[in-house]
């Protein structure tokens, strides 16, 4: 066991729970106040250093704009700050053509959204590059679908590139992990070429959107080897997330040799998500992240998807207290702002369903042995 108190960086601004997709758009924004509600009420922020839009801005001094146009393109950002959905219907063209449809609507105060997403990652890889904190959690982030030019899967603007971009002025190599259930496509694609970055997704694969990360795309030219992509099918569980985590993450930690990690924890891999279907509990997801702390490389968390509301903050919130080496009880606070969202069992952790795992450790294995058989390729 790790004694020692990690510094701790906590990024969350009130402003993002007031964000709105739609009443039925699967994203919710309310999700991250409502962990950042169970945060609090665990205790948990007093052992944290924590900071919003405003310490971010102070502290990067960028005028906003420039943030998001270290990776998007002008006109893309151009169209971001006018638009709303009430003139949305004069700019039908761009609308298309950046691909603002049914996945990424025209959101009201779409530009403060981005930058509110944006500031915690950006600010999280300042905190961390200047030595400040060696673990830095933006729950608000972790939007990997959006490309240079392009909305894509709720993604708007793509807070994992600009962060990565940003601990790029001071480290050679950052390590990039996504236990989302979607492929990073996003990130994989924008360091594609470099092998500054390496990026490693687990996903559900096949009939599965974004339809990226066959396991032979592996990066190009200089990038050959440092994209790592394993696809995943159905019902994969706790047992084998830590069977194919373990030795995946021990190789590329041999032989990339990672000056800090990102790790994007989207919770659509959980069991019972709305969109997902892995079956992981909350305590195997969490794994990832326990195992990741102990190679003592900082840390940026980042958010993602998670679409069965009553389990993201339960998640989050456990893997703040497991960032911090701070034990929580199984039992929610009864003070919480939320409680309606945690009943009837008023439980942290709650049971996974009897869903069949159709990963067979024969299919883990085989991808297991590609894998470390490509990053054999780099460096070391
Ligand atoms: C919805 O109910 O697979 C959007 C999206 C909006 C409200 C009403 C509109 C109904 C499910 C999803 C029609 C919506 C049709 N509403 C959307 C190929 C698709 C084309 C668009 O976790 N239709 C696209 C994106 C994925 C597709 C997943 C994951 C993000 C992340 C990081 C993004 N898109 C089919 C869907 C609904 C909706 C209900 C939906 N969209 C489910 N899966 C998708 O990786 C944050
Ligand atoms: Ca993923
Ligand atoms: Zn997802």
């Amino acid at each position: 066991m790790n004694l020692f108190k990690q510094k701790v960086t906590y990024y969350y601004d009130e402003e993002f729970g007031t964000f709105n997709y739609s009443t039925t758009h699967p994203m919710k924004p309310l999700r991250v106040a409502i962990t950042d509600d169970l945060v609090g009420h665990y205790g948990l922020k007093q052992h944290m250093n924590c900071i919003d839009q405003s310490f971010v801005q102070t502290y990067i001094k960028r005028v906003d704009e420039d943030v998001l146009t270290q990776f998007h393109s002008y006109e893309y950002i151009d169209l971001i700050k006018i638009i709303t959905p009430e003139n949305k219907c004069q700019y039908e063209d761009q609308l298309y053509r950046f691909n603002f449809m049914e996945d990424c609507p025209v959101l009201d105060r779409l530009f403060d959204f981005c930058l509110c997403q944006t500031s915690g990652s950006v600010g999280a890889a300042c905190v961390i590059a200047d030595q400040k904190s060696n673990i830095a959690i933006n729950w608000s982030g972790g939007l990997h679908h959006a490309k240079q030019s392009e909305a894509s899967g709720f993604c708007y603007v793509n807070d994992c590139v600009l962060g990565i971009l940003e601990l790029l002025k001071t480290y050679q190599r950052v390590l990039y992990v996504d236990i989302d259930i979607h492929h990073g496509d996003g990130v994989e694609e924008a360091f594609y070429l470099t092998d500054r970055v390496m990026t490693c997704s687990f996903h559900k694969f096949k009939e599965y959107f974004p339809g990226t990360g066959h396991i032979d795309d592996v990066g190009h030219d200089k990038g050959k080897y440092y994209a790592v992509n394993f696809p995943l099918n159905e019902g994969l569980n706790d047992d084998s997330i830590q069977y194919i985590f373990k030795p995946v993450i021990d190789k590329i930690m041999e032989n990339f040799r990672p000056d800090v990690v990102m790790l994007q924890g989207g919770t659509d891999s959980l069991s019972g998500d709305r969109l997902g279907c892995f079956n992981l509990s909350i305590k195997g997801h969490g794994t990832c992240i326990e195992y990741l702390k102990k190679f003592n490389v900082p840390i940026i968390m980042v958010g993602g998807g998670g679409y069965t509301l009553r389990n993201v903050p339960r998640c989050w919130t456990y893997e703040t207290s497991l960032a911090l080496n701070v034990p929580i009880q199984d039992n929610i606070p009864d003070e919480s702002d939320y409680k309606v969202y945690f009943g009837p069992e008023y439980k942290l952790h709650l049971p996974i369903s009897n869903m069949e795992e159709q990963n067979s450790k024969d299919y883990l294995e085989k991808n297991i042995v590609q894998i470390l058989d490509n990053l054999k390729q780099i460096n070391p």
